[in-house]
């Protein structure tokens, strides 16, 4: 990896691109994961690179929604396992779900390493290796899934998913929760709770979450989902973003007329 130090004012961003870029020579993540991984930062940028107060209500709900869930499943992909491993290995433990390896391109050898990688972090549970089911409506490899796993449970929580794959969990009446920095994709206008945030921030924060709302009675986390509506929640992240924009440009705009005004003087 190559050194970036911890000075550096974008060292987060940095490191999380190292991560990838090791994925893709140890055969955790596809190439394609890569362009993922951009597209992402893309979307941290114009966020601030921070998480939102929507993104907050969105994981407060989404810890709501696993904690009372019968059958959890944590789907991990090649961009998730290079980025937090140990991370879905906490929320699997905080949330008694099994993770279920899940591939857009997928390869047996991938599967076999990102299982391998979890299991030695710790993972009580690793599915995927061997789906014997097939989500409907989706072709080829995409349409795996495990029995005990994401086939057959009520949440799933899908981390950087293809917007088809959460649309078919969605119609198989699934609770789907979403994190994902583009609020516009179709993942996140599909699901039932979308958390848009960094999934580096978003872990932590939902295993966070977790932790205070087990201090409440359930009946508090059922009112948090009776309240919750998602397509208010991606209206706010919109509002978040216009605004972040703003202010930069405003602050901008100053420095530049400070500029111009020293100038003349
Ligand atoms: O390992 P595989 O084969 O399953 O492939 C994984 C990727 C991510 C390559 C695959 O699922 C894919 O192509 O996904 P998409 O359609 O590019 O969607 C990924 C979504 O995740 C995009 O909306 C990105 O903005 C978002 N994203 C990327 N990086 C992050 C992110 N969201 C949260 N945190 C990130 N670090």
């Amino acid at each position: 990896m190559t050194e970036i130090p911890n000075s550096h004012p974008r060292y987060e961003s940095l490191m999380a691109r190292e991560r990838i870029v090791k994925g893709v020579k140890e055969g955790l993540t596809s190439l394609q994961g890569m362009i993922a991984q951009g597209r992402g930062e893309a979307f941290d940028y114009l966020l601030g690179e921070r998480t939102t107060p929507s993104a907050n209500a969105a994981t407060k709900a989404a810890a709501a929604m696993l904690l009372l869930a019968k059958r959890p499943a944590i789907s991990v992909n090649g961009n998730v396992a290079a980025l937090v491993p140990a991370g879905m290995v906490e929320l699997a433990k905080t949330f008694n779900a099994p993770l279920e390896v899940n591939l857009f391109h997928r390869t047996e050898e991938r599967v076999a390493k990102i299982a391998a990688l979890l299991r030695s972090l710790g993972a009580p549970l690793v599915l995927g290796e061997r789906p014997d089911q097939h989500i409907p409506g989706l072709e080829h490899s995409r349409a795996f899934a495990t029995r005990g796993g994401i086939f057959d449970a009520d949440v799933v929580l899908i981390p950087l998913e293809d917007g088809d794959r959460c649309e078919a969990l969605v119609k198989m009446e699934k609770k789907v929760v979403a994190i994902d920095l583009n609020p516009l994709s179709r993942t996140s206008r599909m699901a039932t709770v979308t958390i848009v945030d960094n999934i580096a921030r978003a872990v932590p924060n939902l295993v966070f979450s977790a932790a205070e709302l087990s201090k409440s009675r359930p009946e508090y986390w059922r009112s948090l989902l009776r309240e919750y509506d998602n397509n208010v929640i991606l209206r706010q992240t919109a509002d978040e973003i216009l605004n972040h924009l703003n202010s930069q440009f405003s602050q901008q705009f100053s420095n530049t007329q400070n500029i111009f005004m020293q100038r003349e003087h």
